[in-house]
């Protein structure tokens, strides 16, 4: 009975895992971004690891969402003057469910010469290794 209920719970986590990161993909996918060679497997591990898919994550000040874009650079938050908002976005749009716009913004960030080496998680955990995971099942 235990370890029925127990198989139930890891279905039930693997599904809710599986169908936020699908969403992410296939949100990837259709915005076939073309930057640098990255992948849509580059994109969801770097997402991964820096919001484990949480759109509306906002713990730290300056970043926000899925991508944990930095308002420093890319949007525009109210505070600090001086900041670029390259992206041309309210930071509030970068935790929302909608993620197109997080996902123009990424494209924009990506075509910087750092590319994604910008969010050093993804050259930590992502760079070079087998992503093929990221997409398993999308
Ligand atoms: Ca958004």
């Amino acid at each position: 009975m235990i370890v029925r209920l127990m198989l139930v719970l890891l279905t039930l986590a693997i599904q809710t895992w599986s169908m936020d990161r699908c969403a992410l993909v296939n949100k990837l996918r259709e915005a076939n971004l073309t930057v640098k060679g990255y992948t849509v497997e580059d994109y969801t591990c770097m997402a991964y690891y820096m919001s484990r898919y949480d759109t509306s994550l906002h713990v730290s000040r300056s970043e926000y969402g899925v991508f944990q874009i930095n308002s420093y650079w890319w949007c525009y938050d109210g505070e600090t003057p001086g900041r670029k908002n390259l992206c041309g976005l309210d930071c509030t749009k970068l935790l929302d469910a909608d993620i197109e716009d997080d996902i123009k913004c990424l494209e924009r960030i990506v075509s910087d010469p750092n590319g994604l080496s910008a969010w050093s998680d993804w050259g930590k955990n992502c760079e070079g290794k087998d992503l093929s995971n990221f997409t398993a099942g999308c």
